[in-house]
């Protein structure tokens, strides 16, 4: 279709590599056993591979924390084994997006060993050293200054104290940092993931925020420029090729417009997180606040709209920071489950964009009821556990919290079928495996035509051999209905309707619901379409009982 981008009609799967599949028996996944699942993904139809980082690292935020940018951690595998990686996905046309997380490196990478080793040290300049701190509260929790005793001054770490930021205001940085991503290019893989890139330009000189760091590092004075650079001395000459996902945490419409615009030559499209905040409350994503459809609904057409002559979208549900959908935005209850998950990729998959599938989000996989702090790993969750029940917050309010949102909802090992521990691991896994695993797990799917794996097999098909899926106009329909999600997509004279019932409730619509679609003569002609509880039925052929009005 047209001379649209390869990836406007490409799916991406994200692998957490730590939580996919084990292929030595320690408890962690790795390079191996994700070898072993490429025929899975073949399966599931996606055309590219993001995989979450696998270098060295002390595993302090599962990997986010790098001390060396081109070794694999050894917990992974080998070295080599990448290459079979690159090798096996290229061979079955499955491109891979490696994970750039440049806003920060581990505190035990040489750059800030060397850094923190003497005031005039020549890297002292690569990361942000003061005498005083400002007043900025950390991601994880508690200030984002660490003091230094070595030298007597704090560092700058917006997550965790082993996570210090680089300082991006030196082109020495820049420069290590670009040689470094051509360096994995001319390896083979085919693009970026960028962790929290719009965090690397800071309002210099750093001052107080007042509690509202974002106006201090979010989207900073230079982040275009340096987005640019980047496009500049990196992806020029083979961007064709290649596909970029900045994530880019508070970024506005307005915002995406511009790192996405391909004239700007910055990314191809980002991860916003607009709708993965609805449900927050004013204290942030701890505080749980009821969601309603059409606040969702509105939020995602705001984006669509936005970003239709300029730019592109990325679309999620999930992914290795976020609840599980099915729980969070769907219903997960066992006689729904699957329809409800099937409905949520429906409806997300026929949006406009490049939809990214979680793994484990193709089987339906859910959120879990964790007991105690004992079953969770994450650094966030532990941080905010200690912080909240010291300032005086009920226990048991807290883990409320992070049942509900906590991110080892989507960290339990992949559920590959029902024997001892999913068929993840033959020794302890790291985290749990979920309980439901013998429900839920791809054996019980992959070879099943109504399963949810199958489900989305068809949407990614869909999105290759449709060019009004893949670059159609969007239009929300029924934008006030409660329980059901309509829109249009349309391309030429090329029109797909899209009608999803989120409700465990049939639904009766009237084309007086739909009359504004496509004008006068409406083409649905004089119909009732009684809409039941869609088991996620293909737009191509609805599973709507269609009656004419007598
Ligand atoms: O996440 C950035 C980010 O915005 C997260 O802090 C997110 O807002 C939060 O986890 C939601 O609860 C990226 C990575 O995806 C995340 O895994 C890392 O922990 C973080 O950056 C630091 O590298």
């Amino acid at each position: 279709a047209s001379d649209a981008p390869w990836w406007t009609s490409a799916t991406v799967y994200q692998i957490y590599p730590r939580s996919f599949a084990d292929s030595d028996g320690d408890g962690m996944g790795d390079l191996g056993g994700i070898i072993a699942r490429l025929d899975h993904l073949e399966r599931l139809g996606v055309d590219v591979v993001w995989l979450s980082p696998i270098y060295r690292s002390p595993q302090d935020d599962n990997g986010y924390d790098i001390s060396d940018y081109e070794r694999i951690d050894p917990a992974f595998g080998a070295e080599e084994q990448l290459d079979a990686l690159i090798a096996g996905l290229h061979e079955r046309g499955i491109k891979l997006v490696m994970d750039l997380v440049v806003n920060h490196t581990s505190d035990e990478h040489e750059w800030f060993l060397e850094s923190r080793s003497s005031r005039d040290n020549p890297k002292r300049d690569w990361y942000w050293w003061r005498d005083q701190p400002t007043d900025w509260v950390s991601f994880f929790s508690g200030s984002t200054w660490e003091f230094d005793q070595a030298t007597g001054q704090y560092y700058l770490h917006l997550f965790s104290r082993k996570q210090p930021d680089l300082n991006w205001e030196n082109p020495q940085v820049r420069e290590a940092v670009y040689a470094m991503m051509r360096r994995w290019l001319d390896r083979g893989v085919d693009g970026f993931r960028m962790d929290v890139i719009n965090l690397i330009s800071k309002v210099v000189p750093l001052q107080d925020a007042h509690g509202d760091l974002f106006a201090q590092t979010f989207n900073g004075p230079r982040i275009h420029e340096f987005l640019h650079e980047m496009h500049r001395e990196v992806f020029a000459g083979r961007e064709a090729q290649l596909i970029t996902v900045g994530e880019m945490p508070g970024s506005t419409i307005e915002q995406a417009r511009l790192y996405t615009d391909p004239a700007r030559a910055e990314v191809d499209m980002i991860f916003q997180f607009e709708h993965v905040d609805l449900d927050s409350g004013p204290l942030g994503k701890w505080d749980l606040r009821p969601l309603h459809l059409p606040r969702l609904k509105a939020c995602l057409a705001r984006w669509q709209e936005g970003l239709a002559e300029v730019g592109w979208n990325s679309l999620y549900w999930d992914n290795h920071d976020q609840p599980r959908a099915v729980s969070r935005f769907g219903d997960d209850d066992p006689e729904w489950r699957e329809r409800s998950a099937k409905t949520l990729a429906t409806v997300l998959h026929l949006h406009r964009g490049t939809p990214y599938v979680y793994q484990g989000e193709e089987l339906g996989m859910t959120n879990v009821a964790f007991g105690s702090l004992d079953d969770i790993r994450d650094i966030e969750s532990i941080n905010y556990y200690a912080e909240a029940v010291r300032d005086g917050a009920d226990p048991a309010d807290v883990l409320r919290s992070i049942r509900a949102k906590g991110r080892d909802n989507a960290r339990t090992p992949v559920q590959w079928d029902a024997g001892p521990q999913a068929g993840f691991t033959t020794g302890e896994p790291w985290i749990a495996v979920n309980p439901n695993f013998t429900e839920i797990n791809a054996a019980a799917q992959v070879d099943d035509p109504d399963s949810v794996f199958a489900h989305y097999a068809r949407l990614i098909a869909l999105r290759h051999d449709d060019a009004t899926v893949a670059l159609g106009e969007f239009r929300l329909l029924l934008p006030d209905h409660e329980t059901v999600w309509a829109f249009i997509r349309t391309r030429g004279d090329d029109q797909l309707l899209v009608l999803a019932n989120l409700s465990r409730e049939a639904v009766e619509l009237t084309v007086a619901d739909l009359a504004d679609v496509g004008g006068p003569g409406s083409w649905l002609g004089a119909e009732v379409i009684s809409a039941t509880a869609t088991d996620g039925g293909m737009p191509r052929a609805p599973r709507f009982e269609s009656t004419r009005l007598d």
